[in-house]
Protein backbone atom coordinates (compact mmCIF):
# COMPACT_ATOMS: atom_id res chain seq x y z
CA UNK A 1 0.00 0.00 0.00
CA UNK A 2 1.40 3.38 -0.95
CA UNK A 3 1.21 6.70 1.16
CA UNK A 4 -1.81 7.63 -1.08
CA UNK A 5 -3.96 4.69 0.30
CA UNK A 6 -2.43 4.06 3.69
CA UNK A 7 -4.71 5.63 6.14
CA UNK A 8 -1.84 5.57 9.08
CA UNK A 9 0.35 7.39 6.83
CA UNK A 10 1.68 10.91 7.97
CA UNK A 11 4.19 12.42 10.44
CA UNK A 12 3.57 15.88 11.66
CA UNK A 13 6.31 17.21 13.48
CA UNK A 14 4.77 20.89 15.02
CA UNK A 15 1.80 21.58 17.06
CA UNK A 16 1.46 25.25 17.23
CA UNK A 17 -1.61 27.25 16.10
CA UNK A 18 -1.37 25.70 12.15
CA UNK A 19 0.40 22.81 13.33
CA UNK A 20 -2.24 21.56 15.53
CA UNK A 21 -5.11 22.96 12.63
CA UNK A 22 -3.41 21.01 9.96
CA UNK A 23 -3.81 17.64 12.75
CA UNK A 24 -7.13 18.19 13.29
CA UNK A 25 -8.21 17.76 9.42
CA UNK A 26 -6.53 14.53 8.70
CA UNK A 27 -8.23 13.16 11.90
CA UNK A 28 -11.77 13.96 10.85
CA UNK A 29 -10.75 12.73 7.47
CA UNK A 30 -9.93 9.46 9.23
CA UNK A 31 -5.65 9.28 9.17
CA UNK A 32 -4.05 8.76 12.51
CA UNK A 33 -1.08 11.28 12.11
CA UNK A 34 1.75 10.54 13.93
CA UNK A 35 2.65 13.84 15.88
CA UNK A 36 5.59 15.21 17.91
CA UNK A 37 5.99 18.59 19.47
CA UNK A 38 9.04 19.89 21.31
CA UNK A 39 6.24 21.29 24.00
CA UNK A 40 4.70 17.37 24.23
CA UNK A 41 1.28 18.62 26.19
CA UNK A 42 0.34 20.01 22.83
CA UNK A 43 -0.05 16.56 21.86
CA UNK A 44 -2.49 15.32 24.16
CA UNK A 45 -5.65 17.15 23.19
CA UNK A 46 -4.92 15.77 20.00
CA UNK A 47 -4.11 12.16 21.00
CA UNK A 48 -7.40 11.87 22.44
CA UNK A 49 -9.02 13.26 18.96
CA UNK A 50 -6.73 10.05 17.53
CA UNK A 51 -3.36 11.16 16.57
CA UNK A 52 -0.53 9.17 17.85
CA UNK A 53 2.10 10.99 20.14
CA UNK A 54 5.66 10.32 19.46
CA UNK A 55 8.49 11.46 22.21
CA UNK A 56 11.21 12.65 19.60
CA UNK A 57 11.61 13.94 16.72
CA UNK A 58 13.36 10.59 15.40
CA UNK A 59 10.31 8.20 16.71
CA UNK A 60 7.60 10.44 14.97
CA UNK A 61 9.46 10.52 11.56
CA UNK A 62 10.16 6.76 11.54
CA UNK A 63 6.91 4.88 10.82
CA UNK A 64 5.89 6.80 7.97
CA UNK A 65 7.35 7.97 4.17
CA UNK A 66 5.68 11.20 4.06
CA UNK A 67 6.88 14.17 6.80
CA UNK A 68 5.31 17.13 7.08
CA UNK A 69 6.84 20.40 9.21
CA UNK A 70 5.07 22.65 10.75
CA UNK A 71 7.31 25.07 12.75
CA UNK A 72 8.40 28.30 13.49
CA UNK A 73 11.10 28.97 11.43
CA UNK A 74 13.80 27.47 9.04
CA UNK A 75 16.62 27.40 12.52
CA UNK A 76 13.66 25.30 14.55
CA UNK A 77 13.30 22.91 11.73
CA UNK A 78 17.03 22.31 11.61
CA UNK A 79 17.04 21.72 15.19
CA UNK A 80 14.12 19.70 15.48
CA UNK A 81 15.48 17.17 12.50
CA UNK A 82 18.85 16.99 13.54
CA UNK A 83 19.91 13.34 13.98
CA UNK A 84 17.11 12.35 12.37
CA UNK A 85 16.91 9.48 9.94
CA UNK A 86 15.09 10.75 6.96
CA UNK A 87 16.56 8.38 4.20
CA UNK A 88 13.45 7.50 2.14
CA UNK A 89 11.26 10.08 3.46
CA UNK A 90 9.21 12.67 1.50
CA UNK A 91 9.85 15.72 4.06
CA UNK A 92 7.12 18.45 3.24
CA UNK A 93 8.38 21.77 5.00
CA UNK A 94 5.11 23.93 5.48
CA UNK A 95 7.18 26.61 8.03
CA UNK A 96 7.86 30.07 6.41
CA UNK A 97 11.05 31.19 5.63
CA UNK A 98 13.26 32.60 2.43
CA UNK A 99 13.31 31.17 -1.06
CA UNK A 100 17.41 30.66 -0.14
CA UNK A 101 16.62 28.88 3.13
CA UNK A 102 14.22 26.68 1.27
CA UNK A 103 16.65 25.77 -1.33
CA UNK A 104 19.52 25.22 1.10
CA UNK A 105 16.98 23.09 3.04
CA UNK A 106 16.55 20.65 -0.14
CA UNK A 107 20.11 20.27 -0.54
CA UNK A 108 20.26 19.56 3.00
CA UNK A 109 17.29 16.69 3.05
CA UNK A 110 18.51 15.30 -0.06
CA UNK A 111 21.93 14.95 1.26
CA UNK A 112 20.10 12.45 3.65
CA UNK A 113 18.27 11.03 1.13
CA UNK A 114 14.80 12.32 1.46
CA UNK A 115 12.34 13.83 -1.10
CA UNK A 116 11.85 17.36 -0.76
CA UNK A 117 8.86 19.77 -1.26
CA UNK A 118 8.48 23.25 0.68
CA UNK A 119 5.20 24.98 0.94
CA UNK A 120 4.15 28.22 1.77
CA UNK A 121 0.42 28.30 3.40
CA UNK A 122 -1.82 31.02 1.92
CA UNK A 123 -3.96 30.62 5.01
CA UNK A 124 -4.43 31.57 8.39
CA UNK A 125 -5.15 28.62 11.07
CA UNK A 126 -9.05 29.10 10.57
CA UNK A 127 -9.29 28.58 7.23
CA UNK A 128 -7.30 25.28 7.31
CA UNK A 129 -10.40 22.24 6.54
CA UNK A 130 -13.02 25.14 5.47
CA UNK A 131 -12.43 24.79 1.54
CA UNK A 132 -14.98 27.35 1.42
CA UNK A 133 -12.68 29.79 3.22
CA UNK A 134 -10.03 29.51 -0.43
CA UNK A 135 -7.14 29.06 1.60
CA UNK A 136 -4.14 27.09 -0.29
CA UNK A 137 -0.34 25.76 0.20
CA UNK A 138 2.09 26.72 -2.59
CA UNK A 139 4.18 24.09 -3.33
CA UNK A 140 7.71 23.80 -4.79
CA UNK A 141 10.64 20.94 -5.21
CA UNK A 142 9.66 17.38 -5.86
CA UNK A 143 6.70 17.01 -7.88
CA UNK A 144 7.01 13.15 -7.69
CA UNK A 145 6.58 13.53 -4.16
CA UNK A 146 3.41 16.46 -4.09
CA UNK A 147 1.84 13.95 -6.66
CA UNK A 148 2.41 10.72 -4.77
CA UNK A 149 0.84 12.56 -1.62
CA UNK A 150 -1.77 15.08 -3.27
CA UNK A 151 -4.47 12.69 -1.75
CA UNK A 152 -3.42 13.26 1.80
CA UNK A 153 -2.02 17.43 1.11
CA UNK A 154 -5.37 18.08 -0.25
CA UNK A 155 -7.60 17.28 3.08
CA UNK A 156 -6.54 20.31 4.93
CA UNK A 157 -6.76 23.12 2.20
CA UNK A 158 -5.79 23.56 -1.71
CA UNK A 159 -2.34 22.54 -3.32
CA UNK A 160 -0.83 24.51 -6.21
CA UNK A 161 2.44 23.70 -7.33
CA UNK A 162 4.46 26.08 -8.44
CA UNK A 163 7.55 24.39 -9.49
CA UNK A 164 10.78 22.60 -9.53
CA UNK A 165 13.00 25.41 -7.57
CA UNK A 166 12.34 24.31 -4.50
CA UNK A 167 12.74 28.04 -3.58
CA UNK A 168 9.47 29.11 -5.74
CA UNK A 169 6.49 28.04 -3.12
CA UNK A 170 8.45 30.67 -0.58
CA UNK A 171 9.02 33.39 -3.06
CA UNK A 172 5.69 33.04 -4.30
CA UNK A 173 4.40 33.25 -0.41
CA UNK A 174 6.68 36.33 0.63
CA UNK A 175 5.56 38.10 -2.63
CA UNK A 176 1.64 38.10 -1.66
CA UNK A 177 2.77 38.68 2.09
CA UNK A 178 4.22 41.64 1.47
CA UNK A 179 1.44 43.02 -0.99
CA UNK A 180 -0.89 41.84 1.64
CA UNK A 181 1.11 44.41 4.44
CA UNK A 182 1.23 46.92 1.62
CA UNK A 183 -2.54 46.83 1.70
CA UNK A 184 -2.37 46.81 5.33
CA UNK A 185 0.20 49.90 5.41
CA UNK A 186 -2.66 52.15 2.85
CA UNK A 187 -5.88 51.00 4.94
CA UNK A 188 -4.21 51.81 8.25
CA UNK A 189 -2.96 54.90 7.23
CA UNK A 190 -6.35 56.24 5.62
CA UNK A 191 -8.13 54.82 8.83
CA UNK A 192 -5.58 56.90 11.29
CA UNK A 193 -6.12 60.37 8.63
CA UNK A 194 -10.09 59.77 9.82
CA UNK A 195 -9.39 59.29 13.13
CA UNK A 196 -11.26 61.42 15.49
CA UNK A 197 -12.76 63.55 13.42
CA UNK A 198 -16.38 63.63 14.02
CA UNK A 199 -18.59 62.87 11.13
CA UNK A 200 -16.50 60.19 9.37
CA UNK A 201 -16.66 57.33 11.73
CA UNK A 202 -14.61 53.94 10.73
CA UNK A 203 -17.90 52.33 10.21
CA UNK A 204 -18.88 54.46 7.43
CA UNK A 205 -15.33 55.17 5.61
CA UNK A 206 -15.54 50.65 5.60
CA UNK A 207 -17.34 50.11 2.64
CA UNK A 208 -15.78 53.57 1.03
CA UNK A 209 -12.56 52.13 1.33
CA UNK A 210 -13.56 48.46 -0.02
CA UNK A 211 -15.34 49.89 -3.19
CA UNK A 212 -12.16 51.76 -3.32
CA UNK A 213 -9.67 49.20 -3.32
CA UNK A 214 -11.74 46.75 -5.34
CA UNK A 215 -11.71 49.52 -8.10
CA UNK A 216 -7.86 49.77 -8.08
CA UNK A 217 -7.21 46.16 -8.04
CA UNK A 218 -7.08 46.49 -11.71
CA UNK A 219 -3.27 47.86 -10.83
CA UNK A 220 -2.37 44.13 -10.61
CA UNK A 221 -3.03 42.72 -14.36
CA UNK A 222 -2.29 46.39 -15.27
CA UNK A 223 1.90 46.13 -13.81
CA UNK A 224 1.88 42.39 -14.91
CA UNK A 225 1.08 43.35 -18.73
CA UNK A 226 3.70 46.48 -18.69
CA UNK A 227 6.62 44.39 -16.95
CA UNK A 228 5.93 41.78 -19.42
CA UNK A 229 5.41 44.51 -22.46
CA UNK A 230 8.03 46.92 -20.91
CA UNK A 231 5.14 49.19 -22.62
CA UNK A 232 4.56 51.72 -19.51
CA UNK A 233 3.57 54.69 -21.71
CA UNK A 234 0.62 53.29 -24.21
CA UNK A 235 -3.14 53.99 -23.17
CA UNK A 236 -1.90 55.43 -19.38
CA UNK A 237 -5.21 57.18 -17.55
CA UNK A 238 -2.82 58.37 -14.80
CA UNK A 239 0.06 59.20 -15.60
CA UNK A 240 3.29 59.38 -13.70
CA UNK A 241 4.04 63.52 -13.37
CA UNK A 242 0.33 63.84 -12.38
CA UNK A 243 0.67 61.52 -9.64
CA UNK A 244 3.95 63.02 -8.62
CA UNK A 245 2.05 66.51 -8.05
CA UNK A 246 -0.65 65.10 -6.24
CA UNK A 247 1.41 63.34 -3.92
CA UNK A 248 2.18 66.58 -2.32
CA UNK A 249 -1.52 66.79 -1.04
CA UNK A 250 -1.82 63.27 0.98
CA UNK A 251 1.67 64.24 2.78
CA UNK A 252 -0.30 67.71 3.39
CA UNK A 253 -2.91 66.63 5.00
CA UNK A 254 -1.29 63.99 6.93
CA UNK A 255 0.37 66.93 8.50
CA UNK A 256 -2.95 68.94 8.80
CA UNK A 257 -4.47 65.24 10.09
CA UNK A 258 -1.61 65.11 12.68
CA UNK A 259 -0.52 61.52 11.15
CA UNK A 260 2.65 60.13 10.57
CA UNK A 261 3.02 59.91 6.60
CA UNK A 262 6.07 56.83 7.30
CA UNK A 263 3.60 54.20 5.99
CA UNK A 264 2.87 55.87 2.49
CA UNK A 265 5.75 57.99 1.95
CA UNK A 266 8.20 55.59 0.79
CA UNK A 267 5.60 54.90 -2.21
CA UNK A 268 5.60 58.60 -3.14
CA UNK A 269 8.82 58.98 -2.94
CA UNK A 270 9.48 56.01 -5.56
CA UNK A 271 7.54 57.72 -7.81
CA UNK A 272 9.07 60.97 -7.41
CA UNK A 273 12.62 59.07 -8.27
CA UNK A 274 11.40 56.97 -11.09
CA UNK A 275 10.30 60.76 -12.41
CA UNK A 276 13.17 62.69 -11.44
CA UNK A 277 15.58 60.04 -13.25
CA UNK A 278 13.68 61.31 -16.45
CA UNK A 279 10.89 64.04 -16.29
CA UNK A 280 10.95 64.07 -20.21
CA UNK A 281 10.62 60.04 -20.38
CA UNK A 282 8.85 58.83 -17.34
CA UNK A 283 6.31 62.05 -16.52
CA UNK A 284 3.68 60.37 -19.02
CA UNK A 285 4.42 56.98 -17.46
CA UNK A 286 1.96 54.70 -15.86
CA UNK A 287 2.71 54.48 -12.42
CA UNK A 288 4.10 50.30 -13.17
CA UNK A 289 7.43 52.16 -14.11
CA UNK A 290 8.59 52.40 -10.85
CA UNK A 291 8.30 49.10 -9.98
CA UNK A 292 12.05 49.20 -11.97
CA UNK A 293 13.23 51.26 -9.05
CA UNK A 294 13.14 48.46 -6.64
CA UNK A 295 15.19 46.57 -8.40
CA UNK A 296 19.28 46.73 -6.97
N1 LIG B 1 -0.62 31.05 12.14
C1 LIG B 1 -0.75 31.72 10.99
O1 LIG B 1 -1.69 32.48 10.77
C2 LIG B 1 0.28 31.58 9.88
C3 LIG B 1 -0.38 31.28 8.56
C4 LIG B 1 0.61 31.13 7.44
C5 LIG B 1 1.75 30.19 7.81
N2 LIG B 1 2.31 30.53 9.11
C6 LIG B 1 3.55 29.81 9.39
O2 LIG B 1 3.31 28.50 9.87
C7 LIG B 1 4.39 28.12 10.72
C8 LIG B 1 3.81 27.66 12.05
O3 LIG B 1 3.00 28.69 12.54
P1 LIG B 1 2.11 28.51 13.85
O4 LIG B 1 0.95 29.45 13.73
O5 LIG B 1 1.82 27.11 14.12
O6 LIG B 1 3.14 29.08 14.95
P2 LIG B 1 3.16 28.84 16.52
O7 LIG B 1 1.78 28.67 17.04
O8 LIG B 1 3.98 29.95 17.09
O9 LIG B 1 3.91 27.44 16.71
C9 LIG B 1 5.29 27.33 16.47
C10 LIG B 1 5.68 25.88 16.49
O10 LIG B 1 7.12 25.77 16.32
C11 LIG B 1 7.65 25.06 17.46
N3 LIG B 1 9.01 25.51 17.69
C12 LIG B 1 9.45 26.78 17.86
N4 LIG B 1 10.79 26.79 18.03
C13 LIG B 1 11.19 25.50 18.00
C14 LIG B 1 12.45 24.84 18.12
N5 LIG B 1 13.58 25.54 18.31
N6 LIG B 1 12.49 23.51 18.02
C15 LIG B 1 11.36 22.78 17.83
N7 LIG B 1 10.13 23.32 17.71
C16 LIG B 1 10.05 24.67 17.79
C17 LIG B 1 6.69 25.36 18.58
O11 LIG B 1 6.90 24.41 19.58
P3 LIG B 1 6.43 24.73 21.09
O12 LIG B 1 6.73 26.20 21.36
O13 LIG B 1 4.97 24.42 21.16
O14 LIG B 1 7.25 23.83 21.94
C18 LIG B 1 5.36 25.22 17.84
O15 LIG B 1 5.05 23.88 17.62
C19 LIG B 1 5.29 29.35 10.89
O16 LIG B 1 6.42 29.22 10.04
C20 LIG B 1 4.39 30.49 10.44
O17 LIG B 1 5.12 31.58 9.90
C21 LIG B 1 1.35 30.56 10.19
Amino acid sequence: MNDTTARNSLTLLGLGDMGAALARTWIAAGHTPTVWNRTASKAQALVAEGAVAAPTPAAAVAPNTLVVVCLLDDASVGSALEGVDLDGKDLVNLTTGTPAEARARAAWAEERGARYVDGGIMATPTMIGAPEAGGYVFYSGSRAAVEDHRALLEVPVGVRFVGEDPGHAALHDVALLSAMYGLFAGISHAYALTEGEEGVAPKDLAPLLSEWLGAMGFFVGNAAERLTSRDFTTGVVSNLAMQVAASGTLLRTAQEQGVDAGLISPYLELMRRRLEADPAAHGGEDTSGAILMLKR
